[in-house]
């Protein structure tokens, strides 16, 4: 049973690496992750389509997170929601959704 789990799980990352994630695979469920956003962060609140499970959010995240000037990245698989922390000096929310646009998996919009 155990050997299963893991097994869904390892399988669900690996759809999500490659293909879309409406892949069978994929549906497990999904993580709301949290990290403190630093203070004196700004903080945006994005609608994130396509996330279908922890796997995805991680994607999405090492997306964000290689955007220069973000500090922290919360997600939110089951709202489909993200929140992300950065340096208003640095970036600013258009160049985070051209980042998870860019995965070609997942989109965002302003919340
Ligand atoms: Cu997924």
């Amino acid at each position: 049973m155990l050997a299963f789990v893991l097994s869904a799980v390892i399988n669900s990352a690996l759809a999500c690496g490659d293909k879309p994630c409406s892949e069978a695979a994929c549906q497990v469920p999904g993580s709301t992750e949290s990290a403190a956003n630093p203070a004196g962060s700004t903080v945006a609140k994005l609608k994130v389509s396509g996330m279908k499970c922890g796997a995805c959010a991680e994607k999405v995240r090492a997306a964000l997170n290689g955007v220069g000037g973000v500090t922290a990245t919360n997600l939110d698989v089951t709202a489909g929601t993200a929140e992300v922390g950065y340096d208003a000096a640095k970036t600013k929310v258009d160049t985070l959704i051209a980042a998870v646009d860019a995965t070609g998996h997942f989109t965002a919009s302003s919340l």
